[in-house]
């Protein structure tokens, strides 16, 4: 068979106004056009794990959302599905069933409404898809008829057994970034949370080695490759992340990732982080107001509870040159529209070196979802592709919708403006300088004193 992996890149949001002011902001816009061109990193895995003897092509769809016509010279194609492009998926994979290719839809989306994707597609996988993938391609190559794939109720995939991704099926698009995963799941619980600990998952991390082989693969194909780590949280494991980081350093690349906030202590992961080329981290710090916290965490209230150190943390993470992405939602229940100026004061005074503001999001499958169901305050129930982040699709308790969209456009213009992205980049060189300086003192002292015992 011809079997096609069909990515939906870019990224979508529909607030006409949130739009208008994106495009005119660099640091909104700069952030947003880098990740926009990340390749399905998802995809690139089914490819590997696809059994032998038959033919792979990985296909982007195009700008205006719709799929190249090559992808309809396919037996099979694979789409993968986030809430906010699913409608768009679901349309792909209509007209190429019209055209009697067969389709195989897998993901964050349809693993948590299995029954909404099987009108579309001859096959819907739930869970990971890495182990069950050979027999979705065996079914579709025996022309069975359509079937729900529960991989989510099968053990959890042993990620030690993964394969290198098919980074080589990229071919030469100008791809400026690469996802490489160091591990899968999370060991929080959080109640909006819609990354792979959806998939239902166990925390899990990799062999340190494998990690460094797939990046070896990237290499292969792309000179200077920046690498994101598609990680839900990477240094969970500290002595693992420092050994991560020592494998990382011989290989020259530049790379970011998620992770949680605890890695601002331990000063020794970090410098190892950044001798190895890490250049940001991106953190859920929520909330600066930290009484909203309580509770969104259920394992052990770990937003809650870090809460407070939040601002200390991030100069420390800073100081060693790392640069911090600091993510916060509006419209936690507890946000009134003291929040926006709350935000925009810590920001400036960290100062964070980049800023996400997203809108609290109920996203399919998470317990958010299902309480604001119960609450009766979804705005649109079912509109998926109002999944965006940015576009306010819930009835916050402190204010009123409109006010959170009013308070994410006023927001919005200030965090990404010129003058106070340069007052925030200005802030973390010359903490950094501040740093290095002390630093440097610390060092001449340790010299001092070894000079004087040595007489
Ligand atoms: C990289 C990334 C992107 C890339 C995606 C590149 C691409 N072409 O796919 C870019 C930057 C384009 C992106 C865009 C968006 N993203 Co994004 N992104 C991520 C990120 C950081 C990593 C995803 C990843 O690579 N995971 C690793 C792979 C291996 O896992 P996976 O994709 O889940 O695939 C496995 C299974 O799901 C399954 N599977 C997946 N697909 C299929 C298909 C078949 C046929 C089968 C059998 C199995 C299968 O098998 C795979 C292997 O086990 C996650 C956060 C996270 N930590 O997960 C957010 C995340 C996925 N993004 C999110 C969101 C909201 C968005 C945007 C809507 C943001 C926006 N406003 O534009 C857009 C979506 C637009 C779009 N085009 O779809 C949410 C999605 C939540 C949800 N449930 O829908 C996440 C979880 C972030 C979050 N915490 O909220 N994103
Ligand atoms: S810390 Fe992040 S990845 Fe982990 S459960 Fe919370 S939101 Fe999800």
């Amino acid at each position: 068979m011809k079997i096609g992996f069909l990515a939906l890149s870019g990224i979508r949001a529909h607030d006409p106004e949130l739009l208008a002011l994106g495009l005119t902001l660099p640091g909104f816009v700069h952030r947003s056009q880098a990740i926009a061109s990340l390749p399905s990193l998802g995809l690139l895995y089914l490819a590997a794990g696809t059994p032998a003897g038959h033919e792979l092509e990985y296909f982007e769809a195009e700008a205006d959302g719709k799929e190249p016509t090559a992808v309809y010279r396919c037996d099979l194609v694979a789409i993968s599905t986030f809430s906010a492009q699913v409608f768009e998926a679901y349309a792909i994979a209509d007209r190429l069933r019209q055209a009697g290719v067969k389709v195989a839809m897998g993901g964050l989306h349809v693993t948590v409404l299995p029954g909404e994707a099987a009108a579309h597609a001859d096959y819907v996988i739930t869970g990971e898809g890495d182990e069950v993938w050979p027999a979705v391609v065996e079914a579709a190559a025996r022309g069975d008829g359509p079937r729900v794939f529960h991989a989510g109720d099968q053990t959890a995939v042993h990620v030690a057994g993964l394969p290198v991704p098919r980074f080589d099926l990229l071919g030469d698009r100008p791809y400026n970034r690469f996802t490489v995963q160091t591990s899968r799941g999370c060991p929080w619980r959080c109640d909006f949370c819609a990354s792979t600990v959806m998939l239902g998952r166990p925390y899990r991390k990799r062999p340190v080695s494998d990690v460094i082989r797939d990046i070896e693969a990237v290499l292969a194909v792309r000179e200077h490759p920046f690498i994101e780590f598609a990680d839900d949280n990477t240094f969970v494991d500290k002595a693992w992340g420092r050994e991560l980081c020592r494998q990382l350093a011989p290989l020259g690349v530049h790379w970011f990732t998620e992770t949680d906030v605890s890695v601002a202590n331990d000063p020794e992961l970090l410098e190892l982080m950044r001798a190895s080329g890490c250049r940001q981290v991106l953190i859920g710090l929520e909330s600066p107001a930290g009484g909203v916290l309580e509770g969104v965490e259920s394992r052990s209230n770990f937003k809650a509870r870090t809460a407070a150190g939040h601002m200390d943390a991030v100069r420390r993470i800073q100081s060693h040159g790392i640069t911090v992405n600091g993510c916060f939602i509006l419209g936690l229940d507890g946000h009134t529209t003291a929040i926006f100026e709350q935000v925009l004061a810590f920001a400036r005074a960290a100062p964070l070196y980049d800023v996400q503001i997203t809108v609290l999001t109920a996203f399919p499958g998470t317990p958010l979802y299902a309480r604001l169901v119960r609450e009766g305050r979804i705005l649109e129930p079912g509109r998926w592709d109002l999944c965006t982040l940015f576009d306010v699709n819930h009835e916050p308790c402190g204010m009123t919708a409109q006010q959170l969209k009013e308070g994410m456009h006023w927001l919005t213009e200030r965090l990404y403006s010129d003058e106070c992205t340069a007052f925030r980049r200005r802030g973390f060189f010359t903490e950094r300088r501040r740093a290095r300086r002390a630093a440097k003192r610390s060092l001449a002292a340790t010299g001092l004193v070894d000079m004087m015992a040595a007489n």
